[in-house]
């Protein structure tokens, strides 16, 4: 068992880091959806050429690097996560110079790029799969998941695809079902076969060598399954009503992220982060788990619980907390609040009206906590879920359940840069509806507005990047989200940083007797510079307040 360590939000910067080499740790990473970011050559879809010619938008934002959700070669029966090509970029994107284009440019502003890799399954049309389904006997059969039928031909057992219906399809011609997690034109990969892993270690270093920056790995909690193909005990929770303990989350898994350690830490300044899948409220602990022991697995690991919950100061408090007690000494946490699977967090935060209060309350936790802060796009600008019609769905899991379920389009809307026709997004026809509110909240409009949610954002992270309390300090909470209040300080060495965030809408007071020298560094409300002795004050609703300590009274 490996042992947790709770205290690990005071852990000390391990020894030997230099900023540049931990930059996935310290700095800020951006997440681009390429079909909606900005379309460059007026098919209506976004592509390669389209974010080189907004890197200067995101070297004025100062993040560190960019997310790319997947740019290989695909048949987009998922949107790009069934690669068919794992060493090509999809045309709808541009091609490998393009890429190549975009890696150089963006490592002259200092921007690193991280690749989407889609490794529990490929595309059906991949070769290996079109190989594999060829015959029992083919010799890439044991690169996917084949089984025998159950009793009367059925599925050889109960797991379900997240996408809905079992999570095995019937081939005719070779006599097997196969495994798919997801859609049934996106089989798994069978990571307990050693040519496939190699074969897939491949594909890393051939994007390591050419400069990429790391990964971001979908789904890593589902790469092993059961051996024995073991059906899924029934539970009372609605999601498949099944415990879902055969199909993925076994433990032999993490054996792969140490070997790809390995391969990692042959490469200087590179890092990986994964995708760790679970259904609300979340799972700190198994997410932590794909750290290892800290430097021995993934580099970061995403929990979805701060993704999953709404606007309850107190409930935001506990998973925060309850995450940074499961990360292992030596790891370090990440924290997300929204993207391109979940609604948008200004939509999912609520408020009516006072949505973009919230939004500014919710910016200031994610850019002063503890752990690197991943920025979905257009966060920045206050971007909302579109809602769509029928006939707009492009996502097939909203095409499944609508009107149940829209599926994952709200969230994929085109990023907003004007007020100009299709928001300035592209000059052809349209992929995806935008958000109706473009004309108010766009990149253009709130450039020009120093109040501006986006020029929040631009503070914020900037004062992030100038202070060590904030990157790589300790995180001691105060006011613990009763009340509406989280309150906390980030520490290193001789500097301290006071945050405190109303999530309510009503005005507070503020009585901790730190006395000192405070200086306000930023606020939604006070002025910057405003002197206090002691952190006693009233807070206005939704005020977000960063307070540095300038020394003794
Ligand atoms: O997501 C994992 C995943 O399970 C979610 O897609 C989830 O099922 C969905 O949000 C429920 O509506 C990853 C990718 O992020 C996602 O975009 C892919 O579709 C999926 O894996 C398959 O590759």
């Amino acid at each position: 068992m490996k042992k947790i360590i709770h205290r690990s939000h005071n852990s000390k910067p391990l020894k030997n880091e230099d900023k540049k080499s931990v930059w996935w740790k310290y700095g800020i990473i951006y997440q681009i959806y390429p079909r909606s970011f900005y379309d460059s050559n007026g098919d209506g879809v976004g592509d390669i050429q389209g974010i080189i010619q907004k890197l200067d938008y995101l070297s004025e934002l100062s993040i560190d690097a960019i997310w790319l959700s997947p740019v290989n070669t695909s048949p987009m029966y998922d949107f790009g996560y069934d690669i068919l090509d794992y060493r090509e970029i999809d045309p709808i994107f541009g091609n490998l110079n393009d890429f190549h284009q975009l890696i150089e440019g963006a490592h002259k502003k200092n921007i690193r790029i991280i690749m989407d890799m889609v490794m529990n399954h490929t595309s059906h049309l991949h070769p290996w799969f079109i190989e594999s389904r060829k015959s029992a006997n083919s010799p890439k059969r044991g690169w996917y998941i084949w089984a025998d039928p159950g009793r009367n031909k059925r599925p050889p057992n109960n797991w379900r695809s997240a996408f809905g219906g079992s999570a095995w399809e019937w081939d005719e011609k070779s006599g097997q079902y196969y495994l798919h997690s997801f859609l049934k034109q996106q089989p798994d990969v069978n990571w307990r076969n050693e040519e496939l892993k190699a074969a897939m270690f491949d594909i890393i270093k051939y994007w390591l060598n050419a400069g990429v920056d790391g990964f971001r790995l979908d789904v890593v909690n589902w790469f092993i399954k059961d051996r024995h193909l073991r059906n899924n005990p029934f539970s009372l929770i609605p999601h498949h009503f099944q415990k879902l303990r055969y199909d993925r989350n076994r433990k032999s898994v993490h054996k792969i992220f140490r070997e790809l350690r390995t391969v990692m830490n042959s490469y200087p300044e590179r890092m990986t982060v994964g995708e760790v899948f679970t259904m609300p409220p979340g799972d700190p602990s198994l997410s932590a788990s794909y750290l290892g022991k800290g430097d021995d697995e993934l580099h970061l690991a995403f929990d979805f619980s701060l993704m999953y919950r709404f606007w309850s100061a107190r409930q935001i408090y506990k998973c925060i907390s309850r995450w940074y007690s499961h990360i292992p000494e030596r790891g370090w946490p990440c924290n997300v609040l929204s993207n391109h699977d979940q609604p948008r967090s200004i939509t999912r935060f609520g408020g009516g009206n006072e949505s973009k209060k919230r939004a500014r309350v919710a910016a200031m936790l994610l850019l002063t906590l503890k752990g690197t802060p991943f920025i979905y796009y257009g966060e920045e600008i206050g971007m909302k879920n579109t809602k769509l019609k029928k006939k707009d769905i492009k996502d097939p899991v909203g095409r499944l359940y609508w009107p149940l379920y829209t599926g994952r389009d709200p969230a994929r809307s085109p990023m907003q840069w004007s007020d100009e026709t299709n928001a300035g997004f592209t000059k052809g026809d349209i992929w995806l509806p935008l958000c109706n509110d473009y004309k108010e909240t766009n990149v253009r409009k709130e450039s020009e507005d120093t109040y501006s949610l986006l020029n929040f954002y631009k503070r914020l992270i900037k004062l992030r990047k100038e202070h060590k309390a904030l990157y790589m300090g300790s995180w001691e909470p105060v006011l613990k989200g009763y009340d509406g209040i989280i309150a906390y300080f980030r520490k290193f060495q001789d500097e301290t940083i006071f945050i405190v965030l109303n999530f309510s809408n009503k005005r507070k007071k503020v009585q901790l007797h730190y006395r000192g020298q405070w200086k306000v560094l930023f606020s939604t409300h006070k002025f910057i510079h405003e002197h206090f002795i002691e952190l006693s004050f009233k807070i206005s609703p939704y005020e977000a307040t960063m307070i540095k300590r300038l020394g003794d009274l």
